[in-house]
């Protein structure tokens, strides 16, 4: 029975050092989780805070892209992408988003844009390329995807952050992003032109981070919403992509110390992970966040249950 004893520890020991601890990197700051999954690994893009505890800004000057084949393990790929890499970019890394199409990897991002004849400066939208999902990356198009100018409501010069892309079983491609309001246009196939006119769509509650997907028919569009203050995860569902949006309520409450939080969303090997920052790593905060993960659970009419941050 001893022996049985020592088995049963070994077990549980071995069990408890697969669980990923929240946050789920740790040697340096993360922000904006964009995970996709390919080929049985789960690719993580984010944002990189490096502000010093009294920078009262964001100061994040590139991307990285992290894997993993179990939620626990991440290998850090570094840096991959940087506003460097866009001629006509300049200033912070903000939220991005990398989705895989026809063996092309499209690297949405928003940064700033320099002041020339294409833009009058503030936030823009730019799209990299890549055959793998760890680079090279280069500038797809050479010019920037949306600029402020583009957007009528422009509310401020960074409205036009936080890209999500998002193709539908007929092919067609859409991106979604905004500050303020959430705005959508339709790519053509190669995921790097317009096809149509902006719109802006009626959102509950909406602040900015969209992450648009599909699941058993519904359209979900999960957000940093207004909440209270701090921001909060929120979600509106749709039968098409078009609308009406339905506001569903609080995914998931303010997260602690950072006012700002962001959604990112994958089903790997059977379960479904919701990704999300928050500033709980010592010395962390609102300009120095951190990638956590936990499981989501639906309901049978496709609602999501309320996700509780936990720590492991
Ligand atoms: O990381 C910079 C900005 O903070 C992002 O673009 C927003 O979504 C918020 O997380």
């Amino acid at each position: 029975s001893r022996n049985l004893i020592i088995l049963i520890a070994l077990i549980c020991s071995m069990q408890t050092s697969m669980k990923a601890q929240n946050p789920i990197i740790k040697d340096i700051f993360t922000a904006d989780p964009a995970p996709i999954v390919y080929k049985n690994t789960v690719y993580l893009y984010t944002g990189h805070d490096t502000a010093t505890v009294k920078d009262t800004n964001y100061k994040m000057p590139d991307w990285h892209v992290f894997s993993s084949q179990n939620m626990v393990d991440w290998k850090d790929h570094g840096t991959l992408l940087s506003p460097k890499t866009f001629a006509w970019a300049e200033g912070d890394a903000y939220a991005a988003q990398c989705i895989q199409r026809d063996g092309k990897f499209y690297w949405y991002v928003s940064t700033g844009h320099k002041k020339n004849a294409e833009s009058g400066g503030g936030m823009a939208i730019g799209v990299a390329v890549s055959d793998s999902p760890t680079g090279p990356f280069k500038d797809a198009i050479g010019k920037a995807l949306i600029t402020n100018e583009m957007t009528k409501d422009k509310k401020h010069g960074w409205d036009d952050i936080d890209p999500t892309v998002f193709v539908d079983d007929d092919g067609q491609a859409y991106l979604f992003w905004g500050n303020g309001s959430c705005k959508s246009v339709k790519l053509k196939k190669n995921m790097t032109e317009l096809d149509g006119p902006i719109t802006v769509l009626d959102i509950k509650n909406y602040i900015e981070g969209p992450w648009v997907y599909k699941r058993k028919g519904n359209y979900y569009l999960v957000y940093a919403g207004v909440g209270t203050k701090p921001e909060m995860i929120e979600y509106s569902m749709a039968k098409s992509l078009q609308g009406p949006w339905e506001y569903k309520g609080i995914i998931q409450e303010n997260v602690p110390n950072s006012f700002t939080t962001h959604p990112g969303i994958v089903d790997f090997k059977g379960k479904s992970y919701f990704f999300y920052h928050n500033g709980t790593l010592s010395t962390g905060g609102s300009y120095r966040r951190s990638i956590c993960i936990d499981y989501m659970h639906y309901n049978q009419d496709g609602t999501i249950q309320k996700i509780i941050q936990t720590t492991e």
